[in-house]
């Protein structure tokens, strides 16, 4: 077992602090942890190697839709001036190679143990440890636990009745395996969001046909994915200083400023040319929150971007059933899609789409999918772009046990708490990263600002000799109103999507984010520490 990497400080323990999750998080808080403050760290990730999202999301057309110059980290200048693309967006390779090049460069790997799960974690009050117990029977000590669980990486699998009597194959895009080959095959797609819209683009010219399995009708904007030529990528990186101050001081961290322009306070025609540019710049976060500054927050401007959206739809697609059943009818207020060429998928020949919510999947069958109205659909392939138990579906998956052995699954069962989106009450000196109730944003700067404040809370723990840290109970509830009292001002709530837990049938639906942006968020931590720790108990 690889364990003791480093010299452990902390007597009694095996390690200073166990990081879970290979992702953008948990590779970067090894790196500030061992490298930069000296701590032994063991590592561990149930997938076979490094990348988190980006190991596991190998499905045809799985691309970022944050731009290829701000998806990545921006603490490392070095590395910033050595990147290197071909497109305004990066391709899920791509990514996997930037996250290698950085793993390499300082040495992260030999901290992690792979294809290993880590099953519980339980708080010993006694000696003030986390025991860390993983899936192939080890146990560790620690002091620090920083999960880097991931906000979307439980897969959600819906259980169709008979879906294991079906013979053909069936893929999450979540969990795409190696070596799978859709030429010339007929492929059904279950789901329409953010990653069925790019594995639809996909797949449509490669399967002999493509059926798509639409619950609800997504609002999907052009992407805009055009080559960026080395003059333009010299261009943003003499500007990463502005850049990433940009960034971090923004509130949804894409690297554009977000506009302070109401729609509600200009004429029709303004609006329509402003929609316009958007719509041929491309980008799905531009859209929202480039073109004016209340889509989320007022239901007026809201109903004019989504008009704009589907008038478009009528353009683009040409048999008028097939637009009508691409018209979303509720708010446009999930995550913004976007991707190359969507409606225009069905205009093609070799695809149909179907609408379940008029007539739902009543079972799989040996040859394909049936439909309550008794279609049915032959396949040979399914792939089930269903999405997932987000923000907290690793937490309450694994058995997290606190102070008194309290249950982190019961803790949260009416919706996941946290203070900062960081930590929680009677959990002392564990760090999440991208907990639930943090900033909702392109997450690698979001990343980058909780992993620099958990390496340096750390430091000062350990400067100062302190043995636990954990937030006041008042303080981690106020955190709670707050992002409630904020998510409320917004439209976002009254949609059904993975943001407030609405994906899954059972699943409380809840606040899990702080919707006010990354930079009154880095506001709220740097609070923290000027407080000096006020909302924290110590050494309890
Ligand atoms: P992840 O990358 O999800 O890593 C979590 C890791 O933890 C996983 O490898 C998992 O195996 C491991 N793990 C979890 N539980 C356990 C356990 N119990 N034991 C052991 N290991 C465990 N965000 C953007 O900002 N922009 C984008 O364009 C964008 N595109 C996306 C596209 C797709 C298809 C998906 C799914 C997500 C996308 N995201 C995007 C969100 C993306 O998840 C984040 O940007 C980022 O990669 C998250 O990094 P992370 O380290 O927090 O978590
Ligand atoms: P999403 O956005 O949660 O989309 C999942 C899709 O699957 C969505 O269209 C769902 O329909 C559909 N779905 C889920 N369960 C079913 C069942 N039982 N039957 C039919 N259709 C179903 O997940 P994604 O992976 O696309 O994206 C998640 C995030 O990852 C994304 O925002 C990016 O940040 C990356 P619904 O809309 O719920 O009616």
């Amino acid at each position: 077992m690889n364990i003791n990497l480093g010299k452990t400080r902390n007597k009694g323990a095996d390690v200073d602090a166990v990081v879970i999750g290979a992702g953008f998080g948990g590779l970067y808080a090894v790196h500030k942890l061992r490298n930069e403050q000296g701590l032994s760290v063991q590592a561990y990730d149930s997938g076979g190697d490094i990348g988190g999202t980006w190991f596991w999301n190998r499905y045809p057309g799985a691309l970022s839709d944050t731009e290829s110059f701000c998806y990545r980290y921006s603490f490392d200048k070095e590395l910033l001036q050595q990147g290197n693309w071909k497109m305004r967006y990066l391709t899920q390779p791509e990514i996997l190679a930037y996250l290698n090049e950085f793993v390499d460069r300082y040495d992260i790997r030999r901290s992690y143990q792979f294809n290993t799960k880590v099953t519980s974690t339980r708080f010993d009050e006694t000696t003030g440890l986390w025991h860390v117990t993983t899936d192939k029977g080890q146990t560790i000590t620690a002091k620090y636990l920083i999960t880097g669980l991931g906000l979307l990486s439980a897969t959600n699998t819906p259980k169709f009745k008979g879906v294991d009597s079906f013979k053909g194959k069936i893929c999450h895009t979540g969990a795409w395996p190696e070596g799978v080959d859709l030429r010339g095959k007929r492929v059904g797609v279950v789901g329409t969001g953010s990653t069925g819209v790019q594995v639809i683009i996909a797949l449509a010219p490669v399967a002999s046909h493509l059926t798509v399995f639409q619950r609800s009708a997504q609002y999907v904007v052009p992407i805009g994915n055009w080559p960026e030529d080395e003059a333009k990528i010299n261009d943003y990186k003499a500007r990463y200083d502005d850049i990433w101050k940009q960034v971090r001081s923004s509130a949804v961290a894409f690297g554009f400023q977000e506009s302070t322009v109401p729609a509600t306070s200009v004429s029709e025609a303004e609006r329509e040319r402003v929609f316009e540019k958007a719509w041929q710049r491309g980008g799905g976060f531009r859209f929202m929150f480039e073109t004016f500054c209340d889509i989320a927050t007022s239901q007026e401007a809201n109903d004019a971007a989504a008009n704009f959206i589907k008038r478009k739809i009528a353009q683009i697609v040409k048999n008028p059933e097939t637009a009508r059943k691409l018209m979303p009818t509720d708010l446009y207020a999930k995550r913004p899609l976007c991707g190359m060429d969507y409606y225009e998928v069905y205009n093609r020949d070799n695809v149909s789409l179907v609408d379940v919510k008029a007539d739902p999947i009543s079972e799989f069958t040996p040859t394909g999918i049936k439909l309550a109205s008794g279609a049915e659909h032959e396949l040979d392939v399914v792939v089930f772009a269903t999405g997932f138990d987000a923000v907290e579906g690793n937490y309450t998956k694994m058995d997290m046990r606190g102070r008194g052995g309290v249950s982190m699954s019961q803790q949260w069962k009416d919706g996941p708490l946290g203070y900062l989106g960081i930590m929680e009450a009677d959990f002392p000196n564990l760090f999440m990263i991208l907990g639930p109730n943090g900033p909702f944003t392109n997450l690698v700067p979001s990343i980058e600002v909780q992993v620099e404040w958990i390496a340096d809370t750390i430091a000062m723990m350990e400067s100062e000799g302190h043995k636990t840290i954990e937030p006041k109970l008042e303080a981690r509830d106020s955190w709670i109103d707050t992002c409630r009292m904020i998510s409320d001002m917004t439209l976002f709530p009254k949609a059904e999507s993975w943001i407030f837990g609405a994906n899954i049938p059972g699943k409380k639906n809840a606040v899990r984010f702080y919707l006010a942006g990354i930079g009154a968020y880095g506001q709220e931590l740097q609070k923290v520490v000027d407080s000096d720790y006020a909302t924290l108990d110590f050494d309890r």
